[in-house]
């Protein structure tokens, strides 16, 4: 009886040994997410939209990520081909990444990205919902 409860604990030993190795061989883009500093914009040309990038693994935010692929659309209110412009402006705080759109019309917008994080080789991918409100 003793042997059998020995050999099951080395089992899930073993069992939790294998996992944890799996799991960082693995680490990759999916360790990024991208976060909307606010999700209620004011809809109408000149607003403002910031994204955070956080490393989940520590919950701390990425700088001098480099955001090559943006995408704006309706998808959310079912326009998903209803899309708008969407350009890289200056922002202030290390980690938050901010755009300067035009949030056409009111209701949801789904703002998609996707970004090199420096020492990641996969492409970090995102997206964000957004509400354009009055
Ligand atoms: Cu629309």
């Amino acid at each position: 009886m003793k042997q059998i409860i020995f050999n099951a604990r080395t089992a899930l030993l073993t069992c939790a040994m294998l996992f944890s190795t799996a799991t960082a061989s693995f680490a990759g883009a999916q360790d990024y997410e991208f976060q909307a500093v606010q999700t209620e914009i004011k809809q109408g040309p000149g607003s403002t939209v910031s994204v955070r990038l956080v490393d989940k693994r520590t919950g701390k935010t990425v700088p001098d990520a480099v955001l090559f692929t943006t995408r704006m659309d309706m998808a959310p209110d079912g326009m998903e081909t209803m899309t708008t412009t969407v350009e890289p402006t200056t922002s202030t705080e290390p980690g938050v990444y901010a755009f300067t759109t035009n949030l056409s019309m009111e209701g949801g917008w789904r703002f998609q990205v996707a970004a090199k994080v420096q020492g990641e080789p996969e492409t970090v991918k995102g997206e964000v919902v957004l509400k354009a409100i009055p």
